[in-house]
């Protein structure tokens, strides 16, 4: 059973804080905390390229010992150092660490001092107004941390659509492999492509159904079995993603299929078209009197209130019952359709790979071009190049082109946007590239009018071919910035720019609402893994799956073009 690189991540940013709250050396909890960035990010699960017999000392900060345990975590699961440490700090004291305000320093004087232990203890602590008294805390803290503890043990957590898709796909597949299963699918959310998923929602047909719930239950990555009946079974995982099983009868899947997958407006306004035509919608089919008309399929489904099949990406009761009444529902774009990727770095800024490693892995993908776009000088943590390495790597990917065969590499940069709109590059060398991606990746905290018109400024470079992640936003973790996103769309249209949606799963910017937007304007979305490794070209359905969740269509994604045509496009009026 694959070990999801979600669980290896997990371990190590455990063993980071653990080893922060014992405070260790900083650089080797950060050699930790870059590991879990690393293999969480991955697009392909870390025990395949093991199989496989990749060198995981290839990835990025990962050296002799890391790979070890890394290892160790795929092969057992566990990890005994991860173990030895949690035998000396009880590991919710790591939770502490949530909670804003709390670093380290303090848990640790919590726990030495306090005996604190988990939220709860902390908690009674705040209250109890025994914290305001410790070396290094005050009366203010303690009443910010009774509130933000509060705040805390009211959330609910969520996953982000890429990690609950390396837990899920395993377990379907492990579903999958049962011989009494005859069809399972992953409903709810997963199935919509949201952003981010609260919980799976597993439906399955089994003859005889009560095999296939034992399996569900014995499952390797099982933490706690919640419930577990003859058709409906649940579960948490190790991760802590909760999973739903119900097992149905086949005539039913359709009209389940249908009421699980959601959005629950959707199924509300489903059920009231149902309801006009005098027939019963449920989640076991639907009914004239006790006569079962259809819920073998969904299409039967939407057959029977004379609608024709809605995408699950589409089924947000966003007027896609109007559009599918009045015959305009978009015909959305996929992931095959993708014909390049615009937005790349290879090892020359952060990336990992080679440009020819990065050209093979797209093309192996079944891409025929590519964009090599390194980070600009500005950014030197990303080692970002400045004109003169620039031009070696454009005299690098002329000589590669000459050589490969089948895909196209496209010289580059994701340039940077600096505070007054102005870039990082200057036009003689911008001016001999096929991409400029222009990025924001600093001041973050602009005010709406002028981040504005910092933006709309960059794209007045007529070099600029396209605007990457439009909004900043890092999902869960950075809001976007303050922009009037209906200016930029209107000025990319303006200035024949292109915006970006990028596919990295902890981006997935362009949001959307958004996306729809662009399309009404007639502005080109151009979908991107801005993969920083051969394996994140992976990213690229994500990317794709919020698109659709955006109404996108072959024709409104610039990438779907062939080079031919994307040359055109992306040539800029000077
Ligand atoms: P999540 O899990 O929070 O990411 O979002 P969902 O959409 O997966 O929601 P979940 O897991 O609570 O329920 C799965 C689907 O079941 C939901 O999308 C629609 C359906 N559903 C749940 N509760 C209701 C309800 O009260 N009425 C109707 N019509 N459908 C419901
Ligand atoms: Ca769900
Ligand atoms: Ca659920």
């Amino acid at each position: 059973m694959p070990v999801v690189n979600a669980t290896v991540a997990a371990v190590f940013e455990q063993i980071a804080d653990l080893l922060d709250i014992e405070g260790a050396n900083p650089f080797r909890i950060r050699a930790y905390r870059n590991a879990a960035r690393t293999i969480g990010g991955l697009g392909t699960d870390v025990g395949t390229l093991l199989k496989r017999g990749e060198d995981l000392r290839e990835l990025p900060g990962i050296g002799d010992d890391l790979a070890a345990k890394t290892r160790e975590i795929v092969e057992t699961g566990k990890s005994a150092f991860l173990d030895r440490l949690q035998k000396q700090v009880p590991p919710a004291v790591a939770e502490l660490l949530r909670i804003p305000g709390l670093g380290p320093k303090r848990v640790r004087t919590l726990y030495h001092d306090l005996d604190v232990q988990s939220l709860e203890q902390l908690l009674r602590a705040a209250r109890d107004g025994r914290i305001h008294e410790l070396p290094g805390f005050g009366a203010k803290t303690e009443s910010r941390i009774v509130e933000a503890v509060q705040a805390q043990l009211s959330k609910v957590r969520r996953f982000k659509l890429a990690v609950a898709a390396q837990h899920a796909e395993p377990l379907l597949a492990y579903l999958k492999a049962s011989p009494d299963v005859v069809d399972v699918v992953i409903a709810g959310s997963f199935r919509r492509m949201c952003e981010t998923v609260g919980d799976l929602d597993i439906l399955a047909t089994a003859q005889p159904s009560a095999k296939v719930m034992e399996r569900f239950v014995r499952y390797e990555e099982v933490r706690e079995v919640l419930s577990h009946g003859a058709t409906r079974g649940s579960v948490v995982l190790k991760s802590g993603l909760q999973v739903d099983l119900r097992v149905v009868a086949p005539e039913c899947f359709g009209a389940a299929l249908h009421y699980f997958t959601g959005s629950k407006a959707h199924n509300i306004s489903i059920r009231r078209l149902a309801q006009a035509r005098g027939l019963k919608l449920n989640e076991y089919g639907v009914f004239r009197g006790a006569r079962r008309i259809a819920g073998e399929t969904e299409q039967s489904v939407y057959a029977s209130v004379g609608l024709p099949y809605i995408e699950p990406e589409l089924r947000e009761d966003h007027g896609e019952i109007e559009a599918a009444r009045t015959g305009r529902l978009p015909n959305l774009v996929e992931t095959a359709d993708l014909k390049g990727d615009l937005h790349a770095h290879s090892k020359a800024s952060d990336g990992h790979d080679s440009i020819r490693d990065m050209a093979l892995a797209a093309k192996a993908r079944g891409l025929s071009y590519m964009a090599i776009t390194e980070h600009s000088r500005r950014l030197t943590v990303a080692h970002g190049l400045d004109p003169v390495r620039l031009a070696r790597q454009i005299d690098e990917i002329d000589l590669l082109n000459r050589e490969l065969a089948g895909l196209t590499v496209l010289k580059g940069i994701e340039v940077d946007i600096l505070e007054d709109g102005m870039l990082d590059l200057p036009d003689s060398i911008l001016s001999r590239l096929d991409v400029v991606v222009a990025a924001v990746h600093s001041k973050f905290g602009l005010s709406c009018a002028r981040q504005t018109e910092r933006i709309l400024k960059a794209m007045d470079n007529p070099h600029v071919s396209l605007l990457a992640h439009p909004t900043g936003r890092l999902i869960d973790e950075r809001e976007p910035y303050d922009v009037d996103m209906p200016r930029v769309i209107r000025k990319a249209r303006a200035a024949r720019c292109h915006l970006e949606l990028n596919a990295h799963p902890e981006r997935l910017d362009l949001l959307d609402s958004y996306c729809r937007m662009a399309r009404e304007e007639g502005v080109l979305v151009s979908v991107n893994s801005d993969a920083h490794s051969v394996h994140e070209f992976d990213n690229l359905r994500f990317g794709v799956g919020q698109a659709r969740r955006g109404w996108l269509e072959k024709k409104d994604v610039l990438n779907t073009r062939t080079l031919k045509e994307v040359r055109k496009l992306l040539r800029r009026p000077g």
